[in-house]
C-alpha cells in the first residue's frame, strides 16, 4: 500500500512564491511516490471575514495555480474542504479532546488575534479544524512550510491522545514534511518576516501570476544591506540571504556555487540575474493557468475530487463514531 500525503492551501488570493517554494512544489513532487489529496481549505480561510464573491472567485483560482503548478488530478485527488462535510463532523470530535491552554500557545493564534480584545472562536479552534483535515484521511505525511510546525505537533498530539483513550487504530499519527530550502521564504521588504498573502504592501512578495513588470520592482525593490558582498548569512544580511534562498531554489544552483559566481558583483546585477530566473520559472504557470481558470474542465475535477475525497472521509467518520460510541445508523 502507497502511503498517503495531505495538505492544503487557503484561498485568500495572493498565492506567493513562498507557498510554492515551501509547499507547492513538494505537492507536486510527492504525486508520483505517494498516494496524495489536496485541499483548498475554504472553512479555514473564514475564520476572519471574507466578502462571498471574493472568496469563491479565490477557491477556483488556487484549484487553477494546482494544475498550473503540474498538478495531475488522475494522481491526486484535488477538491474544496467545505464539499466533503466529513471535516467540520471531525473537527467538532477533535474539539472535545483538544484544550484551550494547548490552542492558546499556538503562535499562528496570537499573531493573527494580536491587537483585538475578542477573536472568533473558529480563529482559536483552527488549528484542529487542520488536525481534523489530516486525520480524516489516514494521512502519513504533511508537506507545508515552517511556519506549520507548531499546527502539526498539536495533530500528533491530539491524535495520540484520542488513540490512548478509544483505540490505537483510531488515528494514523502524521509526520510533517518540510523543505530544507523553500520552507521559509521572507518578505522581500522586510527579510525579517515571512511573506505572506495578508500583508499590505505587494512589494513584499511576488505572487505566482505577477507580471514581469511587477516581479521586476519587487527585486530591484527588495531590501539588502549597505556591505555589498553577496553572502549567505541569514543572521546578519537577511535581505541577500532570502534572495540567494530564492535563487537556488528556483535555479538548482548550490547557493555556495552562487555566492562564488557572484563574488565581486554588485548586489544590481545579481537582482537583474534573479529577476530573469524568477519570470522564466512563473511565466509557464502563469500562462497554464490562463488556459485552466475559466474552462468548465476545472468545476468538473473540484467535483470528482470531492466525490473521492468523501469516500476517504465517510470511512474515517464510521470508524470514528463507532470508537466513539457515537450515532446509532451504520
Ligand atoms: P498568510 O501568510 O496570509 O497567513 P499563508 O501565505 O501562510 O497565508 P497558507 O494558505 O496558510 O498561506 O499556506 C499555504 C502553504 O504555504 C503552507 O504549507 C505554508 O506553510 C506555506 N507557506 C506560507 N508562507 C510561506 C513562506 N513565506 N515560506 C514558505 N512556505 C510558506
Ligand atoms: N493551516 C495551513 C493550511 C491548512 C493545512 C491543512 C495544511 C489547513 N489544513 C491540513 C496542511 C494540512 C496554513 O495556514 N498554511
Amino acid at each position: 500500500m502507497k502511503k498517503r500525503v495531505f495538505s492544503g492551501v487557503q484561498p485568500t488570493g495572493n498565492i506567493h512564491i513562498g507557498n510554492y517554494l515551501g509547499a507547492l512544489k513538494q505537492f507536486v513532487e510527492l504525486q508520483n511516490e505517494y498516494e496524495c489529496v489536496y485541499c483548498i481549505v475554504d472553512l479555514h480561510a473564514i475564520t476572519l471575514p471574507k466578502d462571498a464573491e471574493d472568496l469563491h472567485k479565490h477557491i477556483l483560482d488556487v484549484a487553477a495555480l494546482y494544475l498550473a503548478v503540474g498538478l495531475d488530478p488522475k494522481k491526486s485527488v484535488i477538491f474544496v474542504q467545505s464539499d466533503v462535510p466529513g471535516h467540520a463532523e471531525l473537527a467538532w470530535v477533535l474539539m472535545c479532546n483538544s484544550y484551550t491552554g494547548e490552542l492558546s500557545r499556538m503562535t499562528q493564534f496570537k499573531d493573527k488575534s494580536r491587537g483585538s480584545e475578542s477573536a472568533p472562536t473558529g480563529l482559536f479552534a483552527y488549528p484542529v479544524l487542520m488536525a481534523a483535515d489530516i486525520l480524516l484521511y489516514d494521512a502519513d505525511i504533511v508537506p507545508v512550510g515552517n511556519d506549520q510546525k507548531q499546527h502539526i505537533e498539536l495533530t500528533r498530539d491530539i491524535a495520540i491522545r484520542v488513540n490512548n483513550k478509544y483505540g490505537e487504530n483510531t488515528f494514523v499519527v502524521p509526520d510533517g514534511r518540510f523543505l530544507k530550502e523553500g520552507a521559509r521564504i521572507m518578505a522581500l521588504d522586510n527579510p525579517l518576516v515571512k511573506m505572506s498573502k495578508s500583508a499590505e504592501s505587494d512589494l513584499s512578495r511576488i505572487s505566482l501570476l505577477d507580471d514581469e513588470a511587477k516581479i521586476k520592482k519587487s527585486i530591484m525593490k527588495a531590501e539588502t544591506d549597505s556591505d555589498g558582498t553577496i553572502r549567505y548569512d541569514m543572521e546578519k544580511k537577511p535581505g541577500i540571504s532570502n534572495l540567494l534562498n530564492i535563487y537556488s531554489v528556483f535555479s538548482g544552483t548550490a547557493i555556495a556555487d552562487l555566492e562564488a559566481e557572484y563574488t565581486g558583483k554588485g548586489y544590481g546585477a545579481f537582482k537583474k540575474d534573479l529577476v530573469e530566473i524568477v519570470v522564466g520559472a512563473l511565466s509557464p504557470i502563469r500562462e497554464r493557468f490562463e488556459e485552466i481558470r475559466y474552462s468548465k474542465e476545472l468545476e468538473d475535477i473540484l467535483k470528482d475530487g470531492a466525490a473521492r475525497a468523501d469516500v476517504i472521509a465517510k470511512e474515517t467518520m464510521r470508524r470514528v463514531k463507532s470508537h466513539f460510541g457515537l450515532g446509532i445508523c451504520k
